[in-house]
């Protein structure tokens, strides 16, 4: 139960994906159906499963100002896989009821395309309360749905043997999917969500002499694309043939550079598939000498800065096998950059990007089991009162680390943020807000504690995940203009030991 329908639509949405199964969420009519659109939107981009079930007034109550009445039909557009309205539950009609909960239940799950969300709205008449009859029996011997494992690519459809092959993956893309790449030596880049595949590839194609003998034969593009606007640039540069793989969902394609889709997945058995042994060592050799520098310049009693706290959330999700939930915005970005290669489940509302939402997304993937979050201080506002409600019935454990740079850190990267006078700017992008974080979280009933080094953050969050409930750990950053300046450096660093070495 939660008070706040938009939350809760984005709490469903963290059960899905942590779970993988469709995650059924009920609301009552009118604007309260309006609250889960946001997240509606994110599962249909995402393509996580999601039954959204809406009650509504009957046919009669509508258009003569009846309350909690505004039109239902098709509320979320295309943005659902599927739209039921089967009318006014009749008992006489109920021998439909299961076939009606089959087709929402197969769109959801995606037994004939891309999972997502789908819609039923139930109208209900008064009296609003009665007693519920039995279920309409089900099929002999129970329902018999048989879904097709993902195909696997036959060979002469893809023949790479011995060539470069740089696999650019994104939401969507299972961990045993990358496994199943680098197994045959493609090389593997992506987005936060993507578990085990290359870290630091960003400041790797920042570096010119880098780039120089990296350029591949072949890029495979399987579901979405990394937040790296340098592989993106770097991609359309080298200009070499693009192949897009179906078996993990949609493949991105905004700037049109896929030449060939084929459907199905890389399979491990096939000779034809295995690429040039050497090019990936030269990425893996490359990467490993980042992670090398990186770990070796840290100690405990380091000030925290934004990329450090994404190092260690990712390790600490890792070595704790606890599921993550990066927020949009510069927490994508850092684990993406700067973190380790991800070793347990990472989650990301990578479908639309937005801000919104995502402590509840984070709630939900913790919910009855533990999870860690990693936002900024505007994405918490943004959704604040998902702490209302926490982890909710279920229980659980959730650890939310907030990186507190006072507003919108991301657009200090950007070109206006030198073009504009500086108020105009704080005032358009920067929005600095300087709510205290941590009394915010206690006022809402939860534990929180406000950390300044990398030790006290590694003991905040290892105590977070030794209790139940949530605990909100606030991380004093530099500031935003100063956090440009530490990415700059960093890249800049990376760049002259590699021109040394
Ligand atoms: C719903 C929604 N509104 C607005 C945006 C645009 N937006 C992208 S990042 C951002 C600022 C986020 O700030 P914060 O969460 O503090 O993270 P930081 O940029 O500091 O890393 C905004 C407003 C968005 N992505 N989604």
């Amino acid at each position: 139960m939660r008070i706040d329908e938009r939350s809760a639509g984005f709490f469903g949405l963290g059960r899905s994906l942590a779970t993988r199964r469709p995650v059924a969420i009920l609301v009552t009519s009118g604007t309260a159906a309006a609250e889960l659109h946001a997240a509606v939107a994110e599962a249909d981009l995402a393509n996580v499963a999601l039954l959204v079930l809406t009650a509504d007034r009957p046919p009669e109550l509508h258009g003569v100002g009846a309350p909690q009445t505004i039109v239902q039909r098709n509320l979320y557009g295309p943005m659902v896989r599927r739209f039921e309205e089967p009318g006014v539950a009749r008992v006489e009609a109920s021998t439909s009821w299961r076939a009606l909960a089959s087709r929402l239940w197969c769109d959801a799950v995606g037994t004939s395309g891309a999972p997502g969300p789908v819609h039923l709205n139930a109208a209900f008449i008064e009296p609003l309360i009665g007693t519920a009859l039995d279920l309409p029996s089900g099929r002999e011997g129970g329902a018999a749905w048989r879904i097709f494992a993902k195909p696997h690519i036959s060979t002469p459809l893809l023949d790479v043997n011995g060539q470069r092959v740089l696999a650019v993956v994104g939401r969507g893309v299972d961990a045993d999917v990358i496994a199943q790449c680098r197994e045959l030596d493609w090389v593997v880049l992506g987005d936060t969500t993507a578990q085990g595949s290359l870290a630091y590839f960003d400041p790797l194609l920042r570096d010119g002499s880098f780039v120089d003998g990296s350029k591949p034969d072949v890029i495979v593009r399987m579901g979405g694309l990394p937040a790296s606007k340098v592989l993106q640039e770097q991609m359309r540069l080298w200009k070499v043939r693009t192949v897009g793989l179906l078996g993990a969902g949609p493949v991105d394609d905004p700037d049109g550079s896929i030449s060939e889709f084929i459907a199905g997945l890389p399979s491990g058995d096939a000779a034809l598939l295995r690429a040039d042994p050497g090019y990936a060592r030269r990425w893996h050799a490359a990467s490993q000498s980042v992670g090398d520098y990186l770990r070796a310049k840290e100690s405990d009693d380091d000030a925290l800065d934004e990329p450090a706290v994404a190092r260690i959330v990712v390790e600490l999700s890792g070595d704790f096998e606890v599921p993550l939930v990066v927020g949009s915005s510069m927490p994508v970005r850092d684990v993406e950059w700067w973190s380790a290669s991800r070793r347990a489940d990472t989650f990301a509302n990578r479908g639309v990007n937005g801000i919104d939402g995502v402590v509840s997304t984070i709630l939900g993937v913790s919910a009855a089991r533990r999870g860690i979050g990693l936002i900024g201080d505007v994405t918490l506002l943004h959704d604040v009162s998902g702490l209302v409600d926490g982890l909710g019935d279920a229980g659980g454990t959730c650890v939310l680390v907030v990186t507190d740079n006072q507003g919108g850190g991301i657009f200090s990267f950007l070109p206006q943020a030198t073009s504009l006078s500086e108020d105009r700017f704080e005032q358009l992008f920067g929005t600095p807000r300087n709510h205290d974080v941590e009394a915010i979280a206690r006022a809402f009933g939860h534990f929180s504690t406000t950390v300044h080094s990398r030790l006290e953050l590694q003991l905040a969050v290892t105590h977070g995940l030794s209790v139940e409930g949530v605990t909100v750990v606030v991380a004093r950053v530099p500031s935003r203009r100063d956090n440009v300046a530490i990415h700059v450096s960093l890249n800049q660093v990376i760049q002259n030991r590699r021109g040394r070495s």
